[in-house]
């Protein structure tokens, strides 16, 4: 099958699982044509199969803003008609559903036709979604996708509640490669960072408002009072100023690593002990599935779908949003037990192979084949 991906090529979860996608669609013989603003970051393109179609927006000076849909509808036809797509997936709501559906009408007019497929990631339902200024556009293309999938039952909900929905959502969830887990090694020297043998707490996020880091700060304050432990933040974003502010009000800097973007996040996570995700919301988590997929347990929010992925008492912990006490002392149970601790490591690795890219890759070639069927019979 010759499939069409858009995503966000930029650090976050919704453009790492459409690159992780099609890096196993095209292992699976599929053609997959990427188009993005920029190359996706993990998306290696020494592959037969996989194509990399950039677009740029011009810096026009009459436009404030640039006309980024208008390009990519644009680039879609083209790659549509020239690369004979079967199927196009789009990766975020907003813009990409209504994209999708601008360049399926422009190819209609050309007797072309194109099926797309929406992926709902998370943000673009629950925080951005919610703007009334976008509400009739993404119901609309909503309703115009010939699928529409989300990444966690929660997410599948929240959709349904915030819009006026009549098509049906196929629940798909994240997915890694276990392949890529299955041999622990340790990438990067423990020592470095915890040279007397300190407990490693990590968090890695875009450091947006919504992933609460502060509530990392002081958990991670708590734990540190009654453990040794080292802190690593990876990622970047509005508020790692304001967090490096907070760690030095509270005399904690010594102890906090800053690591910034890494591309690999096993790299550091085979040196953690516990990753922390207090976020306010959160449609699945797939940094916490990374994060268990390399032995290590969770101590995460009870938000969106993280108790579909983070199993309380099990793989980790979840607490009620912003009850950074209850956090704490989750951590400190298991970092005081060896024993307890090594038990939730290994539930952790058990939990994240339910997430294997072999298990979920034949759903979305499964959802492919349907939209593409139907679209040759309804035509
Ligand atoms: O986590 C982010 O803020 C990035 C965002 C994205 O769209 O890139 O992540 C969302 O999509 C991921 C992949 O489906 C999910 O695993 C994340 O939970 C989700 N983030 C939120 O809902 C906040």
């Amino acid at each position: 099958m010759n499939i069409g991906m858009v995503c966000f090529p930029t650090y976050g979860g919704s453009g790492v699982v459409a690159t992780e996608l099609g890096i196993a669609l095209a292992n699976e013989g599929h053609k997959v044509h990427f188009m993005s603003y920029s190359q996706p970051f993990r998306l290696n393109l020494f592959n037969e199969n996989l194509f990399f179609h950039e677009f740029s927006v011009n810096d026009y000076p009459l436009f404030e803003y640039q006309p980024y849909e208008s390009v990519l509808a644009s680039k879609i036809v083209d790659v549509a008609m020239y690369e004979h797509l079967d199927v196009l997936h789009v990766h975020y709501a907003i813009p990409h559903a209504s994209v999708a559906y601008m360049a399926q009408q422009i190819l209609k007019s050309k007797k072309i036709s194109l099926p797309y497929i929406t992926t709902l990631h998370g943000t673009d339902i629950t925080l951005v979604g919610r703007d009334p200024a976008f509400e009739p556009v993404i119901r609309f293309s909503l309703n115009h996708s010939n699928a529409i999938t989300s990444v966690s039952e929660s997410l599948k909900k929240d959709t349904l509640k915030t819009f006026k929905i009549d098509n049906k959502i196929t629940v798909i969830p994240n997915f890694i490669n276990m392949k890529d887990y299955e041999t622990v090694k340790e990438y990067c020297v423990k020592r470095k960072y915890a040279p007397k043998g300190e407990k490693i707490l990590v968090h890695i996020s875009n450091f947006r408002k919504v992933k609460r880091v502060e509530d990392v700060v002081h958990v991670f304050d708590s734990v540190r009072k009654e453990v040794p432990a080292k802190l690593i933040f990876v990622g970047d974003g509005p508020e790692k100023t304001a967090i490096e502010q907070l760690t030095r009000q509270l005399d904690l800097h010594h102890d906090v690593i800053h690591l910034g973007k890494i591309t690999d996040p096993r790299e550091i996570l085979s040196v953690a002990d516990l990753f922390v995700l207090p976020s306010e919301t959160e449609s699945f988590g797939l940094a916490a599935l990374e994060a268990m997929a390399m032995r290590v347990p969770v101590i995460s929010t009870n938000t969106g779908g993280l108790p579909e992925v983070n199993i309380h008492g099990k793989t980790g912990f979840l607490s009620n949003i912003g009850d950074v006490k209850d956090m704490s002392e989750n951590a400190l149970k298991l970092l005081k037990s060896e024993k307890l601790l090594e038990q939730f490591r290994k539930s952790a690795f058990e939990q994240a192979q339910k997430f294997d890219v072999q298990k979920i890759l034949p759903l979305y070639e499964k959802l492919y084949n349907e939209v593409v069927l139907k679209e040759i019979v309804t035509g």
